[in-house]
This record gives structure tokens, C-alpha cells and sequence, in this order.
């Protein structure tokens, strides 16, 4: 089946924004007067729980017997919290990851569509986009699934397959790119082949038997003169991620 469309994670994948999600929690726990700092490590264990709100529910029901009336603010603390992220991001704290742009590029030159399939709030992904591809970037993709626009959450394959919908494609006609393992059970559930780059908050999930079933599992997509590291699956011996690339490597297992 001909390759047709590229789906993207946001958080992660596209960019190592859960230091801006991170900073941007803890912002608004300081402006709130709530006492809480959440560090890397707590932060990497918080990850499991996905989306923002999810997780601030999870952490006041788990932590210090629970904090009274503020599950009725989760909503007023995350909002809260989507604004100071998008001033983060306008600031110019997000970068692309490595072949990002390159392979959205040569994408669209090739005539495949470009979809999202994220985790995080709406706002997040127009404020990513817009500041590390250009105002107007949000125009370069065909869909966008994000945050609430369905009821469950990664790990669970609802998102990849509204996009899929959308779409109006199969799984087979698509590739994936996610940086965990939620994402990977998630773009696996809808069916589709997926391409995993671990992130700074994933890395430790690079264990033997992590990221079963990725096409491929690298450091990143690779730039000219600054190859990706082969982790696993498809690419050994190779060093970007282009759409020859991933055609070649989908006929593998076709
Ligand atoms: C990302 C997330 C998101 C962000 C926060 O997961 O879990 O919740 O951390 O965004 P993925 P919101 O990369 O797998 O989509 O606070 O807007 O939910
Ligand atoms: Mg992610």
C-alpha cells in the first residue's frame, strides 16, 4: 500500500516540550500558593498518567492524603497552566527535534498528508506549531487530533483512530512517530506502523523488549552530517529518516 500520510505526536516527538509542561505546572502551583514543585523524576513517573489534567487529578488523590477541594480546580489550574505554556513556547523555548522540519518538507513535496495525534490540549499544538514552523503552520496539516476531542487518552488507540478517520485512510497507508510507550500502544492499537524516538523523558523505557513492534526505533530522524543512532528495527546502517526510507522499510513488512 502506497505511504499517503504522516501522523505526529506532539509532546516529545516533535520537540522536547515536558520541560515546558514541567516548568509551566509548576508556575502555576507557585501563583496558586500550592506547595508542590514536581522534579524530573517525579515528573517521569507522572508521565504514565496521560494529559495534563489526568495527571494533576492523580497526583492530588495520590499525594499528601490528597489535597482537599482542589479536585474541583483542576480545570482553573490547568487552564492556568495551558496559558503559561503558550507564553513559554511564544518565547521561543521550544526547538524542533532533529529532521523534524526535513521530513515534513520533503513530505509535502511528495504529495503525502501531514496529521497530529496528540495527548496535548489544543492551544499546545497551535502554539508549537506556530512558533518552530511559522504562523500559518497550522495549515500544513490535513488533521489535528488533540486533548479532549476524545474521551480516552493514550494509551488508548481513540485518537490515532479519529485521525485515521479523518483521514479517511487505512492504517496501512500511514506512519506513526511517537517518543513512548503509551504513544506506541496507542498508534498500535489503531493499527498502525510506528516509528519511536525516544525523548528525555522516555529514554529510560529503552530496555530490551521496549518500543516491540516499532518499523524502526532511533535516537531521532537524522539531519544531514548528524546521523541518527540505530536502536532498533528498521535502518540499521542508514542515517535519515526520509519518505524513500520509510517506503522501503513498510515493503519489509508488508
Ligand atoms: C503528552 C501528555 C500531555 C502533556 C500535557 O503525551 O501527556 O498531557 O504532558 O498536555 P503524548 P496537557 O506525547 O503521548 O501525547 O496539559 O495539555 O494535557
Ligand atoms: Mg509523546
Amino acid at each position: 500500500m502506497a505511504l499517503a500520510a504522516l501522523i505526529f505526536d506532539i509532546d516529545g516527538t516533535l520537540s522536547e516540550t515536558e520541560e515546558l509542561h514541567r516548568r509551566a505546572f509548576n508556575d502555576v502551583f507557585a501563583d496558586f500558593g500550592l506547595p508542590w514543585r514536581w522534579d524530573v523524576d517525579l515528573y517521569r513517573d507522572l508521565l504514565d498518567v496521560a494529559g495534563g489534567k489526568e495527571r494533576l487529578a492523580h497526583f492530588f488523590a495520590t499525594h499528601e492524603g490528597g489535597a482537599p477541594g482542589l479536585a474541583d480546580r483542576i480545570a482553573e489550574l490547568h487552564a492556568a497552566k495551558t496559558a503559561r505554556y503558550a507564553t513559554l513556547v511564544a518565547g521561543g523555548a521550544a526547538r524542533l527535534r532533529p529532521g523534524i522540519a526535513r521530513l515534513m518538507r520533503q513530505a509535502r513535496h511528495a504529495g503525502l498528508r501531514l496529521a497530529i495525534a496528540t495527548t496535548t490540549s489544543l492551544p499546545n499544538v497551535e502554539a508549537l506549531l506556530c512558533a518552530t514552523l511559522g504562523p500559518g503552520a497550522v495549515d500544513l496539516f490535513a488533521v489535528i487530533g488533540a486533548g479532549d476531542m476524545v474521551a480516552a487518552k493514550k494509551p488508548a488507540p481513540d485518537i490515532y483512530r479519529y485521525v485515521l478517520d479523518a483521514l479517511a485512510l487505512p492504517a496501512g497507508a500511514c506512519v506513526a512517530f511517537e517518543d513512548s510507550s503509551n504513544g506506541l500502544v496507542a498508534a498500535h492499537g489503531a493499527g498502525l506502523p510506528t516509528l519511536v524516538t525516544p525523548s528525555l523523558y522516555t529514554a529510560h523505557q529503552t530496555g530490551a523488549g521496549a518500543f516491540d513492534g516499532a518499523l524502526a526505533t532511533l535516537s531521532d530522524l537524522g539531519e544531514p552530517g548528524a546521523p541518527y543512532r540505530h536502536i532498533a528495527g528498521a535502518g540499521h546502517g542508514e542515517d535519515m529518516v526520509t519518505i524513500e526510507a520509510l517506503e522501503r522499510w513498510l515493503r519489509r513488512i508488508a
